[in-house]
């Protein structure tokens, strides 16, 4: 049924009960002479491409490549559309490696038609902290579709992982492959009810009239909580310390260090965005929550070309209660004119999304380990991980 991942190190379905396969690596490292030292041949017409993203023609081409190919809902009414600088800071991180960002073009054209990337992270799972890979932007131009791409990108990038002597990685995805550690839900909370319901987001519900719909989904002009503000960069080991306390608790989290934080957590416009609570009295960094931005393009719609989305990212409250935190986290989505704020039911969230009029979407995403078993995968509840 998987000609391919049934070769993998991951989690086959046929193991699914198997009470006796301890947690850990599936398979051990080889010495890394063993480690294949040329590329996977492609079909004669294509090549392998290292991408720069610093170089903003390079760049143009994979966010055009993604606009045009990556991955929409099950209606395709939506096609995600990660603009230029999210890719960057997304590819980029702290220690990233060039070589894990692997294109494919045609030899004559030299038009991008397929990517596949890696980003180098710590992510512990249970007591263990793992050098991984996290795998994402898996992307094969429409017309190449069904002809075993795919598992030669796959391939590729797990070769060069290897040679950086890494033999793990995590990714998310909407198909369901061998085997999810967890399958999470998407929740979505209307800002701008009216727009959802015209590009065919969302729908009037039963006996609710527009004006009904507009005003059960209003929120206030600006946060509730006292000293609700901006992440800066002089936060950065405040934010640390609470982060990696909180990410403590949960069963597979990123183990991330002042560095790492810098990165993925300091506001970028229209890219990421991190507020915080600091105490009026004390002066103290108490609660902290971010987004990401991602807008969708809306397909075949004659009013609006897109959606604005912010995803819920990561999420930390110590003295304001979680769910007054994400109220003022969709008071400024909304100030900032965002359509929708998403989130998974992953870590803490189930506790706030009903209450904060957050709807169940027709979307799932489930979480998957390379080379790592978890025995009996995990509750999204347990999950501490949100990928881009
Ligand atoms: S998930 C988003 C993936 N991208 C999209 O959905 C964009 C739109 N779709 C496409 O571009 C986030 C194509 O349909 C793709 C498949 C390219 C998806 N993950 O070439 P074939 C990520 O980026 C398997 C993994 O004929 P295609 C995470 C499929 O099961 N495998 O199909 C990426 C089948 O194998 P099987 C996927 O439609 C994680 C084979 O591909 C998959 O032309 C990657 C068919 O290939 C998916 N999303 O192209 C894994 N979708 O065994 C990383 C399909 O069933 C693993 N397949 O026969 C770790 C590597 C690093 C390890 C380091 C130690
Ligand atoms: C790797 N980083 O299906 C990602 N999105 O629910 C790759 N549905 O937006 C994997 N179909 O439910 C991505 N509206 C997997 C997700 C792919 C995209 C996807 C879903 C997630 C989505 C929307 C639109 C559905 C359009 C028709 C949806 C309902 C919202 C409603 C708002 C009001 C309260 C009830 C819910």
């Amino acid at each position: 049924r998987h000609k391919f991942w049934e070769t993998q190190p991951v989690g086959q379905f046929r193991d699914v009960a198997d009470t006796s396969l301890p947690d850990g690596p599936i398979e051990p490292p080889t010495p890394l002479s063993e480690v294949r030292a040329d590329p996977y041949p492609l079909p004669a017409a294509f090549e392998w491409l290292t991408c720069d993203l610093d170089d903003d023609a390079l760049l143009a081409d994979l966010y055009s490549l993604l606009a045009h190919n990556y991955v929409e809902d099950d209606e395709n009414m939506f096609r995600f559309n990660y603009s230029p600088a999210f890719l960057r800071w997304a590819l980029k991180p702290p220690s990233f490696f060039r070589a894990w960002h692997i294109g494919v073009r045609a030899k004559e054209s030299k038009k991008l038609v397929a990517f596949i990337s890696g980003v180098p992270a710590r992510i512990r799972a249970r007591d263990d902290v793992v050098r991984m890979a996290e795998i994402n932007f898996l992307c094969v131009h429409k017309k190449l579709r069904s002809k075993r791409l795919a598992p030669v990108l796959i391939r590729e990038v797990t070769r060069r992982v290897h040679q950086e002597n890494i033999w793990q990685a995590a990714y998310t995805a909407g198909v369901v492959l061998p085997t999810p550690i967890t399958t999470c839900r998407y929740w979505h909370r209307s800002l701008n009810p009216k727009k959802l319901i015209d590009v065919g987001f969302s729908r009037l519900g039963p006996r609710m009239t527009m004006s009904r719909t507009v005003r059960l989904y209003k929120l206030p002009d600006a946060p509730l909580t006292p000293g609700f503000r901006r992440m800066e960069l002089r936060d950065v080991a405040a934010v640390t310390r609470l982060l990696r306390a909180y990410l403590a608790r949960f069963v597979v989290a990123p183990d991330f260090d002042e560095v790492d934080v810098e990165h993925w957590l300091l506001p970028q416009e229209d890219v990421v965005d991190s507020y915080l609570v600091e105490s009026p009295e004390t002066h103290e960094v108490t609660d902290f929550c971010s987004f990401y931005t991602l807008p969708s393009s809306v397909l075949n719609n004659a009013n609006y070309a897109t959606l604005k989305a912010a995803y819920s990212y990561y999420n930390v409250s110590t003295k304001t209660a979680l769910q007054q935190l994400m109220n003022d986290a969709l008071i400024v989505a909304k100030q900032k004119n965002y359509d929708v704020f998403n989130a998974l039911d992953v870590m803490e969230n189930e506790s706030f999304l009903k209450e904060l009029k957050f709807g169940p979407g027709d979307g799932q995403l489930h979480y998957y380990l390379y080379n790592y078993r978890i025995r009996n995968g995990i509750k999204p509840s347990e999950l501490g991980l949100v990928l881009l």
